[in-house]
C-alpha cells in the first residue's frame, strides 16, 4: 500500500556574511510558506542555512567565530520559524552551527534537526564526515576549515519513526560516504534528509572540481538506490560572499531517479509526491540485505579507517 508524504526541499541562494538571523529566518518562512502552498508536509532547509558558510576563511577572533553558533534552538532569532511550522502544520529540517557548553568546555558541531508539524524537534544530528582541513592552506582563495571549526558528530545516524515513515538525516560530506546511507538502511530507513553548501573549488583539481555537479548527484542517487531510500538534498548556493556554489538540490526515488530538481541559484522550493513504500520492493527483491549481505566477508571494512597498503607484487591483500 503506498504510504505518500509531499516533501519540499528549500534552496537558498546565498547568505552573506552580513546577514541577520532575522533576516534570514523571514526567508526562511518565505520558503515554508511556499512550500506549504505546494501541499508539502515537510520541507529541508540546507546545511548551515542560518549564517554565510563560515568555514571558507581562516577566523581567529573567539567572538567573531562565536557569532555564527546556535547556542540554543530555538532562540529569540528562530523561534518565528518554529512558531510558522506549528501554524502551518509543516515539519522541516535544518542545518546550523551549533556551540553547545558541556562540562564547563565548548563543544562544537555542523548540527541538523527534524521538527515535526508542531514545530516540536524530534531528533538531532551531528555530521560525522568533516571535509577540508583544520589548518589553513597555502595558495587557497577560500579555505575549507570545518576541521577546525567543528568536532565530528557524537550521534552516529540515528532514524526517527515520524511523518508516518522512517526518516534519518546526515548533512554535506556524510552523501559521499556510503557508509552513512548504509548504516541507516540497515535500520530500514525510507527517507534522507540532508542539506549541503557545495563550493565549486574544494579540491583544486581542475578536471575533479570540474565534475561537481555529477559527483553530488551520482552520491545521492546511489546511496537512494543501494539503500532503497528516498534522498532530499537542499542546497545553500550560488556566489556566495565570493565563492561559487552548487544548487541543483534534488528530490532523489528509491530507484535512484531524480524526482525533482532545482533549477536556479536561488531561492528555490521543489517538491516531489513520496511514496515512503516505494522502497519496499527494493527490499524485497535487490537489496533483501538478509538474504544477500555477507557481513563476515566484509570485516575489512568494519576494522579499518585508512585504506591498507596496496598490495605487492602477487600479494594477496585480504584473506
Ligand atoms: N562541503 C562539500 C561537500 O562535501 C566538498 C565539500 C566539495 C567535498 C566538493 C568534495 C567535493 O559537498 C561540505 N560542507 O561538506
Amino acid at each position: 500500500m503506498p504510504r505518500f508524504i509531499h516533501v519540499a526541499a528549500a534552496q537558498m541562494g546565498p547568505v552573506a556574511k552580513a546577514e541577520t538571523r532575522t533576516q534570514v529566518v523571514r526567508r526562511l518562512i518565505e520558503l515554508m510558506r511556499e512550500a506549504k502552498s505546494r501541499g508539502a508536509e515537510l520541507v529541508v532547509f540546507p546545511e548551515m542555512a542560518l549564517t554565510t558558510f563560515f568555514p571558507r576563511w581562516l577566523i581567529e577572533d573567539q567572538t567573531e567565530l562565536d557569532a555564527y553558533y546556535e547556542c540554543e534552538m530555538p532562540s529569540h532569532e528562530t523561534a518565528p520559524l518554529f512558531e510558522e511550522s506549528r501554524r502551518l502544520g509543516i515539519g522541516f529540517y535544518l542545518g546550523y552551527a551549533e556551540l553547545v557548553r558541556e562540562g564547563g568546555t565548548k563543544r562544537r558541531f555542523n548540527t541538523s534537526i527534524l521538527v515535526d508539524r508542531n514545530g516540536v524537534i524530534v531528533g538531532k544530528y551531528r555530521k560525522v564526515h568533516l571535509p577540508g582541513h583544520a589548518d589553513p592552506q597555502p595558495g587557497r582563495e577560500h579555505q575549507h576549515l570545518e576541521k577546525r571549526y567543528f568536532e565530528s558528530g557524537d550521534t552516529g545516524f540515528p532514524v526517527w519513526r515520524c511523518f508516518g515513515g522512517v526518516l534519518g538525516m546526515c548533512l554535506c560530506n556524510d552523501r559521499r560516504w556510503p557508509e552513512t546511507y548504509r548504516v541507516m538502511g540497515l535500520q530500514a530507513v525510507e527517507m534522507v534528509l540532508l542539506g549541503y553548501n557545495t563550493p565549486f573549488t574544494h579540491t583544486g583539481h581542475a578536471d575533479i572540481d570540474g565534475l561537481t555537479s555529477f559527483h553530488n548527484h551520482l552520491s545521492m542517487q546511489a546511496g537512494a538506490y543501494q539503500n532503497a531510500t528516498w534522498v532530499v538534498g537542499a542546497a545553500k548556493c550560488g556566489v556566495e560572499e565570493g565563492s561559487s556554489m552548487l544548487g541543483q538540490s534534488v528530490i532523489v526515488a528509491p530507484s535512484g531517479e531524480i524526482a525533482a530538481m532545482a533549477l536556479t541559484l536561488g531561492d528555490e522550493v521543489i517538491t516531489a509526491r513520496a511514496d515512503l513504500a516505494m522502497g519496499q520492493r527494493y527490499r524485497e527483491t535487490i537489496f533483501d540485505f538478509a538474504r544477500h549481505r555477507e557481513p563476515g566477508s566484509y570485516r575489512l571494512i568494519i576494522d579499518r579507517k585508512g585504506a591498507v597498503p596496496p598490495p605487492e607484487k602477487d600479494e594477496t591483500v585480504f584473506e
